[in-house]
């Protein structure tokens, strides 16, 4: 069930699957302050892309101390068949009165930025925040959506961007508000 639309010259697709099989200039983690690696999506990033990954997040570690909420750095992307991959930090959802949603967005600016900085052509972003994290999806499908719509409005050089959901409720989520004219 994957969803494509345009908007200001880019595509947007909607697909369910394991991000580390997406074929993308980048490939999004939704990581930790640490850079060490986790569960979710982050162990299943390093585990596909080997210990390579890891080398470089230690080396940005011991540069600048780890990343901070809604902060970006990118590494190798290993043996995944991506060429970078852009390790970001969604906040944890503690009830919606500390700047969660802020936050949220500037993990999708940011990490925008930094792809354009890097000349990538196509993005692929997991739903950030919405597994540990415990961000609501809904919430978290509309900001994502809105950010990069906004984004693509305002700045060229991307052409694909894919929302890669891991479940069905996301998937289904992401298509419906790529598809309704508000989202
Ligand atoms: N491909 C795509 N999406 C995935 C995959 C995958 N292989 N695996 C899980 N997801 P989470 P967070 C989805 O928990 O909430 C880590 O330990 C998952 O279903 O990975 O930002 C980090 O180190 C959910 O929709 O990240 C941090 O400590 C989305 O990815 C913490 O978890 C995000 O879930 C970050 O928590």
């Amino acid at each position: 069930m994957d969803t494509q639309i345009e908007r200001f010259n880019v595509i947007i697709r909607v697909v369910q699957g394991d991000i580390t099989c997406c074929k993308a200039d980048i490939i999004v983690n939704a990581a930790n302050t640490s850079l060490l690696g986790g569960s979710g999506v982050d162990g299943a990033i390093h585990r596909a892309g080997g210990p390579a990954i890891l080398e470089d997040c230690v080396r940005i570690r011991n540069k600048q101390g780890g990343c901070p909420v809604g902060g970006a750095v990118y590494t190798t992307a290993g043996k995944l068949e991506a060429q970078y991959v852009v390790h970001t930090v969604g906040p944890v959802w503690n009830g919606g009165d500390h700047q969660e949603e802020e936050l949220l967005a500037t993990c999708y600016r940011h990490t925008l930025q930094l792809a354009l900085e890097l000349n990538a052509r196509s993005i692929a972003f997991p739903n950030i925040s919405t597994g540990i994290y415990r961000f609501p999806k809904e919430k978290a499908a509309e900001i994502a959506i809105q950010e990069v719509t906004r984004f693509v409005q305002e700045h060229v050089g991307l052409n694909e961007i894919i929302f890669v959901c891991f479940d069905a409720e996301n998937a289904q989520l992401y298509s419906r508000k790529l598809q309704s004219p508000i989202g």
